[in-house]
């Protein structure tokens, strides 16, 4: 072991990742308390009592008479940026729509022939989206454009944000994504009010999405069902794969950037070299002593669940590395689009040296919000396809060329023992 050695080592027979629960069962009990206090009879949301739970909770101040930030005010937020932090929303903006445009085109309504008549689908988006963007400690103005901007260009009709305390860049990216409704709740207090409604204030939302802590995730888990849900997020994870020919000096800022992220995020580095290793190593020690407080003490704290394997090949690196699905994933290796394409589990994909996952975290296009915790071995990030219904029809115009499949129907029904099926289908013979 190094003086400067940062990265825990772990052999490729013992990486491990533990995986747990997203959902905190104290915060998962104190979010169930929460959305009960404010629900009134008829199921929907109190507006005196939101405002009571969040001036208790300190999303809003002790003095505070209304809980909605006004179009005005995120306008007025907007107006008062400068040129340049303008611009880059303003690109970030337009990268994150044009993506989202992008995907909801690649779907279309669809119909076919079935006999004496068609089946189809039609693509639909639901009504009513909600948007979480946490406040605190790092107000994430990105999660807005990717959340609201994904909902509106999905075509939802009505998008409702929630963040608490909004610093005036999460107003001016409220703005920018022309968000309908803006509520500065945060927790389970607004994840409950975007699942329920606020009578002639706030709809119901259809789908609600965006990252949070530990108490909107919990109010996630309640409302499911009731409402579409983008995923139950647990810490951030990066994972990079690198030979010999990676530049340590980036890898290790990648590494650090998703460790400044949370004590509980996590920076994994798989590499067939073992002197890149030890480089990359000591240059995160060296560029961690340069970080700022409060980033620095977070990121240090981060390495410590994160982890260096040195891997036989590439092939192994990638073995381990479709076991954890990561998050994210960068590939920094001679033929990178060559190893990208031999991966199988990810949230998102960043092929090359260049393509840094900052990059993407400020919309370079795709979305920021991915399946953590090894979730992305069945799902994808955060997209249109999260509003969108895909709805099935069928019509029968000639019931003369429909008769073979209604003696199918028939036999099938009194296979399964469903008599009343096998009439229902009878009724439909010539
Ligand atoms: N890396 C985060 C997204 C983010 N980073 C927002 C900075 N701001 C989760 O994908
Ligand atoms: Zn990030």
């Amino acid at each position: 072991m190094t003086a400067t050695q940062v990265l825990n080592r772990v052999t490729p027979d013992k990486v491990s990742m533990e995986i747990k629960d997203p959902v905190d069962p104290t915060a998962l009990g104190q979010a169930k308390a929460i959305i009960e206090e404010l629900t009134t009879t008829d199921g929907s949301v109190d507006p005196d009592a939101l405002l009571k739970v969040g001036k208790r909770l300190k999303d809003i101040p002790e003095d505070a008479s209304k809980f909605l930030v006004s179009k005005e005010e995120c306008k007025e937020a907007f107006d008062g940026l400068s040129d340049q932090e303008r611009t880059a929303l303003v690109n970030i903006h337009g990268r994150v729509k044009a993506f989202a445009e992008m995907q909801r085109k690649s779907v279309s309504d669809v119909e076919m022939d079935i006999p004496g008549g068609k089946a189809g689908h039609t693509v639909s988006p639901c009504n009513a989206a909600g948007c979480y963007a946490p406040g605190g400690r790092y107000p994430l103005p990105s999660s807005v454009l990717m959340t609201a901007v994904t909902a509106r260009a999905a075509g939802c009709k009505t998008v409702v944000l929630a963040s608490p305390r909004p610093a005036k860049i999460t107003m001016a990216a409220a703005h920018i994504a022309n968000v309908d409704l803006f509520l500065c709740v945060g927790g389970a207090q607004a994840i409950g009010t975007m699942a329920q409604g606020i009578n002639g204030v706030v709809p119901k939302c259809d789908v609600i999405c965006g990252p949070g802590n530990k108490w909107v995730t919990a109010a996630k888990s309640l409302v499911n069902g009731k409402c579409g849900i983008d995923m139950l997020a647990g810490p951030s994870e990066v994972l990079v794969i690198c030979d010999e020919t990676a530049n340590a000096k980036v890898v290790a800022a990648d590494l650090i950037a998703q460790a400044e992220h949370d004590v509980v995020a996590r920076a994994i580095l798989l590499s067939t070299d073992a002197s890149m290793i030890e480089k990359i190593d000591s240059e995160v020690a060296d560029q961690i002593e340069a970080l700022p407080e409060p980033n620095r003490s977070t990121a240090l704290e981060a390495l410590k669940q994160s982890f260096a394997v040195q891997c036989k090949t590439i092939e192994e690196c990638v073995a381990i590395s479709d076991d954890i699905a990561p998050e994210h994933l960068e590939i920094q290796t001679a033929d990178s689009q060559k190893v990208a394409d031999s991966c199988g589990n990810y949230g998102g994909l960043f092929i090359g040296e260049n393509a840094a996952e900052v990059l993407g975290d400020y919309g370079a296009g795709p979305n920021h919000t991915l399946p953590t915790g090894g979730t992305g071995r069945y799902t994808g990030g955060l997209s249109v396809f999260n509003f969108l219904r895909i709805r099935t029809w069928m019509r029968v115009d000639d019931n003369k060329a429909s008769q073979g499949m209604v003696n199918d129907s028939v036999v099938m029904a009194r296979l399964e023992g469903l008599e009343g099926h096998a009439r229902a289908a009878e009724s439909r013979k010539l």
